[in-house]
């Protein structure tokens, strides 16, 4: 997924360079200007509407679902506290069992944090919001054992980056 907008943003930031090449390229054309004008001011009304069309059906399709229905099944057995302060991480426990859901109950002390669990290979496995005065609550089941760092994943002060723990994550017996 994340290799996915990685190119998808490479692709759109080649093809904005190239319309600004293109741009470039054209200002040298002298043209007068009543006959540039009503295409010009045609195009712009046709992606004004048609980026609303866009937005509309992107809303329709997207906010469906919403208000999110809270899920009344129990909770999982392993529950892990997570609280962040500026400029550390606090856990409840430090190890879990791979293959059984975890439930991790996310706030802050001071101001907002990011709470991302990282793996081995420093991809982003889950991650919420960590705000004061709120609980999140992030349900995710490790599928492989190994050390898993939480890092901070919104800038929250001097020493954001320092924001490092490690969760153990077993095999199952
Ligand atoms: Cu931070």
């Amino acid at each position: 997924m994340q290799a996915i907008a990685w190119y998808l943003t490479v692709l759109i930031v080649a093809a904005i360079g190239a319309v600004f090449i293109l741009v470039a390229a054209r200002s040298q054309q002298p043209a007068e200007y009543s006959v540039v004008q009503p295409a010009a001011y045609r195009r712009r009304a046709q992606l004004f509407w048609g980026l609303i069309a866009f937005g509309v059906v992107v809303a329709a399709v997207t906010l469906r679902d919403l208000p999110y229905v809270r899920t009344a099944d129990a909770a999982p057995e392993q529950i892990v506290t997570a609280q962040g302060f500026q400029w550390y991480w606090e856990l409840g426990r430090d190890s879990v069992v791979a293959g059984q859901p975890v439930e991790f109950q996310i706030s802050a002390a001071d101001v907002n944090h990011g709470f991302g669990i990282y793996d081995s290979e420093t991809r982003l496995v889950a991650q919420a919001q960590a705000m004061p005065g709120y609980v999140n609550r992030l349900r995710h089941t490790f599928t492989e054992p190994g050390t898993y760092r939480v890092m901070c994943l919104e800038y929250c002060g001097l020493a954001h980056h320092a924001m490092i723990a490690e969760l153990e994550v077993t095999a199952a017996k």
